[in-house]
């Protein structure tokens, strides 16, 4: 049996307020065929793809908000790219808002076998950003009033022949978030991003926030010995710049494939899973090497506590 899974890192360019999830779905399949072509297993779509990045504006009542979530998934308007890549034996990961029944918000993203089946759903863990309207700002980043820091931490689930775990956006900033997932033998970690290129006050961070993208994934997949498919919602959406920069990344840190505009496009990488091996356990052996007794500051404390 083969290890290798050919993923495509589906970059979508900006999804307008107005455009319908019909359109947004359209989109997809057209990235869908193309990477099907391509002799792709797997397709990688960002976070929030079925909408703009909504975070951007405050509504005083949350329940105006409501139109922007999924109450069930598959849905009406997905069903064509549930069909589309059953159809093609083709699997996808896609990000969305899901609002529960019981009425809690999500960052969720989830990932669909070949055969249709929904396997696993993650739900984002660290969420950036503010809860109040900052009415000094020029966009808002709201996204903890719109969303739940989920408390189910982070999933690797048996797919694809391999160990696939998901991250969404802010979590590929973190290095527990992919030690976490390493210390569960992940292969692959898929992560959907919008990452707005406005940091208030310090604009001269924009400059970095493609260097940035690169570094956080980089290290977290060289560190765990692991493929990491980060895949971004760019270019200019209601005004607001966003990063593009999608790439995939083997586990020697080496970035092996990643797109070249800011609109809708695939990178293409086929990834032999067995090479995470040579990471996972010689150099980084974490059972012969790992010293969690002298870690415990991470679990136990948040914030820095500095000494006087
Ligand atoms: N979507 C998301 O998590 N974006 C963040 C930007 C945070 S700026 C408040 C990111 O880490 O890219």
């Amino acid at each position: 049996m083969t290890r290798i899974v050919t993923v495509a890192a589906a970059q979508l360019g900006p999804i307008q307020r107005d455009d319908s999830r019909e359109s947004c779905v359209e989109r997809m399949i057209v990235l869908l065929r193309q990477s099907s072509s391509t002799g792709c297993d797997l397709v990688v779509f960002p976070e929030l793809a079925l909408t703009t990045f909504f975070p951007r504006w405050f509504v005083q009542d949350i329940n105006e908000a409501d139109h922007w979530y999924e109450t069930s998934m598959p849905n009406a308007a997905t069903q064509p790219l549930f069909d589309e890549a059953k159809r093609l034996r083709i699997g996808f990961s896609l990000g969305y808002a899901e609002l529960t029944p019981d009425g809690q918000r999500f960052n969720t993203q989830i990932l669909v076998e070949k055969d249709g089946s929904v396997v696993a759903k993650y739900r984002k863990v660290h969420i950036p950003g503010h809860e109040e309207h900052e009415p000094d700002r020029p966009f808002q980043h709201a996204e903890r009033y719109y969303f739940t820091p989920s408390n189910e931490g982070f999933g690797v689930w048996k797919a694809f022949g391999g160990r696939i775990g998901m991250m969404i956006c802010n979590d590929r900033r973190w290095p527990e978030t992919y030690r976490e997932m390493g210390l569960q033998g992940v292969e692959m970690i898929l992560c959907g991003y919008n990452t707005p290129l406005h940091y208030v006050p310090d604009p001269s961070q924009d400059a970095l926030a493609g260097f940035h993208n690169a570094l956080v994934m980089q290290s977290g997949a060289y560190q765990n010995g692991t493929f990491v498919v980060g895949v971004a919602k760019g270019g200019l959406e209601e005004g607001v710049d966003s990063l593009a920069d999608s790439s995939i990344i083997g586990p020697s840190g080496e970035i092996l494939a990643k797109t070249t505009t800011n609109g809708d496009e695939i990178a293409v990488a086929a990834c032999d899973l067995d090479w995470c091996y040579q990471y996972k356990n010689t150099l980084f052996d974490f059972d012969r090497y790992r010293r969690p007794e002298v870690y415990q500051r991470i679990t136990r404390q948040r914030g820095a506590i500095v000494a006087d």
